[in-house]
């Protein structure tokens, strides 16, 4: 059974550190081996998901380099434990005097001290974003292997940004723009609204969407190791995630039976509601995930509070934060997404590797086509 630090249950992924401590790292334990990895090959999903790469991210600057610790040589890797570190280096706890004997509105500073009794006001400590660096960078190893040995890629995309939702669906836009946003015909607008947004001192919240192309048949396992249940699981564990759906997802409460059911025809499937998981188990077709994510809760408008002492007091939160967080999490749902797949295939291969080839039902195109070179 793993800690409360840890996740998967053959690719075991554990990271530790605080947002303004020494080092943030992880531990992969269970990885398949021969996979060829080298520092430079986390450069650019840690760009992805990193602060100070726009002017609507927080404007901390992390070098964000991987040192290999263990677990790679000759720049494969052995087997054995992978050891990740990155040290941090632009760290500004005095921006957090302040707010120490306070509890930020919305945040985890409150349920914290409730549970430990003792915590790390610099950065928010461990329930800082920062800490989904490592999830991103351990999944840079899965995404790798995930493409190699099984065809399998995943893409994501933000599907909602404040009252925003994108009006065309552009996949091949997504890497063009700092709001990883599938149409391009609105990003003045997008631009204007988080201007206006970062100047009011104010945050807003976000959705976001991702799919796996080239997921087999028969990942997943009833009753409590279902694909969607443990990416529910995965993705709701994502810092400031309060909702997950898969497929239509919240949609189908208004649907129909007829429109729901993803028929079949000698083609393959003709359509994808499900989100590719029948039964907690993949179809074939592309696995389709969405997380909404709140608004950030350090902002400088002025909120209500209490201090540890219980005297009541007014929160200002100031610093260097994201006045939409969802819009860098795109990189942490892939991450996420990749992790619980490479688990999942190695789960499978391990107890069902000997069964025989069983009738196919193409994947079929569905709402979704991946478009070439993503
Ligand atoms: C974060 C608050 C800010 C962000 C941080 C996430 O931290 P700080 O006030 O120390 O600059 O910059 O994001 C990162 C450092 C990162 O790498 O994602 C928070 O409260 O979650």
């Amino acid at each position: 059974m793993s800690g409360a630090n840890t996740f998967g249950r053959l690719f075991c992924v554990t990271t530790f550190g605080e947002s303004h401590g020494p080092a943030i790292g992880c531990v992969i334990d269970g990885c398949p081996p021969g996979i060829a990895i080298a520092p430079e090959d986390f450069r650019a999903d840690l760009d992805r998901r990193a602060t100070g790469r726009s002017r609507f991210t927080s404007q901390r600057k992390e070098a964000d380099e991987v040192e290999i610790l263990s677990g790679v040589y000759q720049g494969l890797t052995t087997g054995t434990p992978i050891g990740l570190l990155i040290r941090n280096t632009d760290a500004r706890s005095k921006d957090y005097a302040d707010i120490a004997q306070s509890f930020r509105p919305g945040h985890a500073d409150y349920t914290y001290l409730a549970k430990y009794g003792i915590r790390d006001p610099r950065g928010g400590g461990r329930s800082s974003a920062r800490e989904t660096t490592m999830r991103v960078a351990a999944a840079v190893i899965a995404k790798r292997w995930l493409a190699e040995r099984c065809g399998i890629r995943v893409q994501g995309w933000l599907s909602a940004l404040g009252p925003y939702t994108p009006t065309r669906f552009d996949l091949s836009a997504v890497e063009h723009n700092p709001f990883f946003w599938p149409d391009p015909t609105q990003l003045p607008e997008l631009e204007r609204f988080m201007d206006g947004l970062r100047k009011s001192g104010d945050s807003v919240g976000a959705r976001l969407s991702a799919l796996a192309e080239g997921v087999p048949p028969g990942l997943g396992e009833p009753i409590y190791g279902k694909l969607d249940a443990d990416l529910a699981q995965a993705l709701m564990g994502i810092n400031a995630v309060k909702a997950v759906e898969i497929g239509d997802g919240v949609a189908v409460a208004a649907q129909r039976g007829s429109e729901h059911r993803d028929e079949i025809g000698p083609a393959g499937f003709v359509s994808n509601h499900a989100g590719g998981i029948l039964g907690g188990i993949s179809s074939g077709q592309n696995v389709l995930v969405h997380a909404t994510i709140k608004p950030t809760s350090s902002i400088l408008l002025p909120g209500a509070s209490v201090d540890s002492s219980g005297n009541a007091v007014e929160v200002v939160t100031r610093g260097r934060h994201d006045p939409c967080v969802g819009m860098r999490a795109v990189p942490i749902v892939e991450a996420m997404l990749a992790l619980v797949l490479v688990d999942h295939v190695l789960r499978h291969r391990a107890q069902c590797g000997d069964v025989p080839p069983q009738p196919r039902v193409a994947a079929g195109s569905g709402p979704f086509v991946f478009p070439e070179g993503i």
